[in-house]
């Protein structure tokens, strides 16, 4: 028998929900068949531009130009990406697409409207699950929030709205997106929440080619 290949597990949703918290706790206990990554990637040169235009309101830089950076900032990490889902490892994804396409889209600038904003992402690996972390209460108490340039509650509004109205339009696919409202929970009590949801998927058996956005 050929060897199963590994999952493609992203954990999306707006500003300080808790999603690099819950990456982290989901790759440890994943343990060594899981690898971690965080969208953006500011590690890499394209990823150092993208982390000048977050943290100084002054950098200016086209929308369309900030889109499409962010964008080929996860085509850096494609080949890895496959590479790791062949040789059977499990791939933990903090923020991809769907970020993308909510905040750039959330800007309502004229031409950049959702296919606009999804077109420079496809033909990146499909993930198997999304989680969709959602905090009924606002996050701007929870720490560091504000510190960077979409931190904004109004501006989080948009991307909220642009988020809901983008798995509304995935159709079919949506039934990999899955809600977690994480409204007055613990770490601990998401952390479960997220294990319930991805242990499943983690046992469905799969053929090996890898479908794409
Ligand atoms: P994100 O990656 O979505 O921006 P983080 O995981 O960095 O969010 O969490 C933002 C802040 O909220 C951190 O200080 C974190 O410790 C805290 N936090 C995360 N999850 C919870 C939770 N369920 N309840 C209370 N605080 C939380
Ligand atoms: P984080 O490091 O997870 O806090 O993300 C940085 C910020 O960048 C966050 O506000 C979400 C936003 N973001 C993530 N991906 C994209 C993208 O593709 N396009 C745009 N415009 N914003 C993005
Ligand atoms: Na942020
Ligand atoms: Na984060």
């Amino acid at each position: 028998m050929t060897k199963q290949r590994g999952k493609l597990i992203l954990i999306e949703g707006l500003d300080r929900t808790g999603k690099s918290t819950q990456c982290s706790l989901l790759a440890e206990r994943l343990g060594e068949r899981a690898h971690l990554i965080k969208f953006p990637d500011r590690t890499t040169g394209i990823g150092a531009l993208i982390n000048t235009y977050l943290t100084d309101e002054a950098f200016a830089l086209p929308d369309e130009s900030i889109h499409l950076l962010f964008s080929a900032n996860r085509w850096e990490q494609h080949a890895a990406i496959e590479g790791m889902l062949l040789a059977g490892q499990h791939v933990v994804l903090d923020r991809y697409v769907y970020s993308g396409v909510a905040y750039s889209a959330a800007k309502h600038v004229p031409g950049m409207d959702r296919e606009w904003c999804y077109a420079s992402d496809r033909g990146l690996v499909r993930p198997d699950v999304t989680l969709f972390l959602v905090n009924q209460e606002s996050n701007d108490t929870r720490s560091g929030f504000g510190e960077e340039r979409y931190e904004k509650a109004a501006f989080q509004e948009r991307v909220r709205s642009e988020f809901h109205a983008l798995f509304e339009t995935l159709g079919p696919r949506c039934d990999e997106v899955v809600t977690v409202d994480v409204t007055g929970r613990s770490i601990q009590q998401v952390q479960q929440q997220v294990w319930d949801l991805v242990q499943p998927v983690l046992d469905e058996p799969i053929d090996s080619t890898l479908s794409t956005l």
